[in-house]
């Protein structure tokens, strides 16, 4: 969920709204109000379900998954799923029963806080009926300083006369598109362009060659053989031979 598709101006930002709060505080009745518009007495909501309205606000086209459960029995086993990636919750309560609020601070804030998955995920304290007023047990500052004290959004609604319905989703979803924006990095955020650098020699450092040096090739000498002249055996007289053969004319 809340992630943009499409390009430029076709782009759809798909947010997923979970209603929690004890039954009968008017949770069904608001998303059929902010939906179809039309005010009926709706039939008790069993386990959890969602419907879709598309939206646009400033320009931007929104898709709301808006998902409806009963009360907490009701989504035992599959509350994991029903807050998995929300991206936005609406607490209500009835100002004329304050029960409706008490259980919000005892049982579903720390439920919704143990479920969460979303870091950025939006809440909305949603204090209704406020058409009964002359039943009104719970004031708009008590409600107000509940939600701040939690960090949430707060409004006051009635889904019987439609007041504050379209808001109470239209405030949420635009808290959720402001938190996404934040996320983007702002134009202060963009790291300051370095000057191209001037380029360094490489310092990786060159390899020995691998190559082995061959031994030097020793040529082989012609051996140096000394061919001494036959010696005269120590017997033999001093011969009269001569390697010259004898003169023809006086010998
Ligand atoms: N007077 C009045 N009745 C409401 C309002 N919202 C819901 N109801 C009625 O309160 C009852 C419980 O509403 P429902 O939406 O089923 O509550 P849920 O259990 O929280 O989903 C129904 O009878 C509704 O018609 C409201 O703003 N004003
Ligand atoms: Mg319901």
């Amino acid at each position: 969920m809340a992630n943009p598709s499409g390009q430029g101006s076709n782009k759809v930002y798909s947010f997923k709204i979970v209603l929690i709060g004890d039954v009968n505080v008017g949770k069904t009745t608001l998303i059929e109000s902010f939906v179809s518009g039309a005010f009926k007495s709706p039939e008790p909501t069993i386990g959890f379900s969602n419907k879709i309205k598309e939206i646009n606000i400033g320009g931007k086209q929104l898709k709301l998954s808006i998902w409806d459960t009963a009360g907490q029995e009701r989504i035992r086993g599959n509350t994991a799923r029903y807050y998995e990636d929300a991206d936005g919750i609406a607490l209500v309560y009835d100002v004329t029963e304050r029960s409706t609020l008490n259980n919000l601070v005892n049982k579903w804030i720390k439920q919704m806080e143990e479920h969460t998955t979303k870091e950025k995920c939006v809440k909305i304290l949603v204090g209704n009926k406020i058409d009964k007023e002359s039943e009104r047990v719970i004031s708009k500052d008590e409600g107000k300083a509940l939600a701040d004290k939690h960090g949430f959004l707060f409004i006051e609604s009635s889904a019987k006369i439609k007041e504050n319905v379209d808001k109470c989703f239209k405030d949420l979803a635009l808290k959720i598109l402001d938190e996404i924006d934040d996320k983007k990095p702002k134009k202060d955020d963009v790291p300051e362009k370095k000057p191209p650098s001037t380029p360094q020699p490489p310092t990786v450092k060159p390899e020995p060659p691998t190559v082995k040096p061959e031994p030097p090739i020793v040529k082989p000498e012609p051996p140096t053989v000394k061919i001494e002249p036959p010696k005269p055996k120590s017997s033999e007289k001093p011969s009269s031979y001569s390697a010259t053969p004898p003169c023809k004319r006086c010998c």
